[in-house]
């Protein structure tokens, strides 16, 4: 680099850089900041972005209980509402799982993910706390030393490197922080499950009061409550499918025939206002530091959303990394800092088995050579979960455990 590229580049510093304001990011931002350790959030989209991107909505027990711990729960205790009940339906008739009062069940808080970001958001910068909106991070670098930087470009083109102690990436899949990742350094395990789900956003009240999991021949569909008058449906769709060649009348017409309606009743319909097309992929990078730089949330591991975990991963994995830091930076104390990858994984892990389990449970194996051997385990898998009482307790502690 010359130096006059070096004199227009603008520097700046935090003890620790999160890159991402997403649930990972923001729940370590005010962690963070409540302990007294500088930071800061650097985030490529604008603040409205971040307040209303519908993703996930249910939140597992844990999760409330990290949030209720340090006081970032009151949104989601004053409007996000008890859930505890999920339906199948499946060509033998349907059954209900009250997973709530199951073996260790507890039920879920429907609370939408763009609703918690917001609120964390606002309290975190209503408590001081520094972010950067607009601001795309685009390398990170010196991840080895003790000064790693991230570069960042902001909306007005201008380039600003900032410098910590520690770089927190919690920018998703696609970020700065799995780029930064020295080839050989970390393994990525990988899985492409080979189904693809036409994910919605409903103006409807929800049609079900219970999470809805139907599997049809024509595929599957899925029913979730986000709030008094938005629902989220799921229809699986083959690979390549374009979002817009779906008209609100063929999604209302194939779930109406996959979840049944002629026999368990009408699905109340309405505007269809989000329609992505979701490839159901998984993966985990082990492990999750390198030197100064930690993964956090969907840059750690991408979980397909069958089971509704990414969400909570990324708020736990956030707490063990916020408490960590702090023990290495306000008490000079790094052994927990050491043990974060070890810890995350495992949550990341039993998140993935069950995760994987719900899929193979949802969707009929295709494109195998024994595709009708896997048919009917999945036939008798379902038929378990609807007599056996043992199998209806695992199965409501994995659902709401983290
Ligand atoms: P996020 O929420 O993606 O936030 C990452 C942030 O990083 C920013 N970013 C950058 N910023 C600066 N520089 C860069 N180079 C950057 N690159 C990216 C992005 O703009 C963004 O603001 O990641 P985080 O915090 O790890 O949180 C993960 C969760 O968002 C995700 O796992 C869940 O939404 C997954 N998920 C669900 N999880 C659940 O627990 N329960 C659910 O019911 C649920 N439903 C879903 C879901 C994901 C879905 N999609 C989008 C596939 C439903 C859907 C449709």
């Amino acid at each position: 680099m010359t130096e006059s590229t070096h004199a227009r580049v603008a520097e700046d510093s935090a003890e620790v850089v999160i890159v991402g304001a997403g649930p990972a990011g923001l729940v370590l931002a005010n962690l963070l900041l409540r302990a007294g350790v500088d930071c800061v959030v650097l985030e490529r989209s604008g603040r409205d972005d971040v307040e209303n991107r519908a993703r996930a909505g249910f939140l597992a027990p844990e999760t409330v209980r990290v949030l209720q711990r340090h006081g970032l729960d009151g949104g989601l205790s004053r409007r996000g509402q008890q859930h505890g009940v999920c339906e199948f339906r499946t060509v033998d008739g349907r059954f209900r799982l009250d997973y709530e009062r199951l073996g260790k069940g507890e039920p879920h808080t429907v609370y939408p993910q763009h609703e918690l970001v917001a609120d964390l958001l606002g309290q975190y910068v209503d408590a001081g706390g520094r972010v950067r909106f607009d601001t795309e991070a685009v390398s990170i670098d010196d991840i080895g030393g003790s000064a790693p930087t991230v570069t960042v470009r902001e909306a007005d083109g201008r380039t600003v490197r900032w410098r910590g102690r520690y770089v927190a990436a919690c920018d998703g899949r696609h970020g700065a922080g799995r780029r930064a990742l020295p080839p050989g350094a970390v393994r990525r395990h990988h899985r492409d499950h080979g189904v693809s789900w036409l994910g919605l956003l409903a103006e409807a009240p929800p049609s079900i009061d219970a999470v809805g999991y139907a599997v049809h021949p024509r595929g599957f569909a899925g029913h979730m409550a986000r709030s008094a008058d938005i629902t989220r449906y799921y229809l699986q769709c083959a690979r390549g499918t374009r979002p817009e060649s779906w008209t609100d009348k063929d999604i209302w017409d194939e779930l109406d025939l996959r979840m049944r309606a002629e026999e368990f009743g009408p699905l109340t319909r309405g505007r269809v206002i989000q329609r992505t097309v979701i490839d159901l992929e998984s993966d985990v990078l082990e492990p999750l530091r390198h030197g100064a730089l930690f993964l956090v949330g969907d840059a750690a591991a991408l979980i397909s959303p069958s089971a509704a975990k990414g969400a909570n991963l990324a708020v736990l994995e956030a707490e063990i990394l916020a408490l960590a830091l702090v023990a290495d930076l306000n008490d000079g104390d790094p052994e927990p800092l050491t043990h974060y990858s070890a810890r995350a994984l495992d949550h990341i892990w039993r998140a993935q088995e069950f995760s994987h389990w719900m899929i193979r449970l949802l969707h009929a194996a295709t494109g195998t050579d024994d595709a009708a051997f896997q048919e009917g385990l999945r036939h008798s898998r379902m038929a378990s979960l609807r007599t056996s009482a043992g199998h209806q307790d695992w199965f409501a502690e994995n659902y709401v455990g983290m």
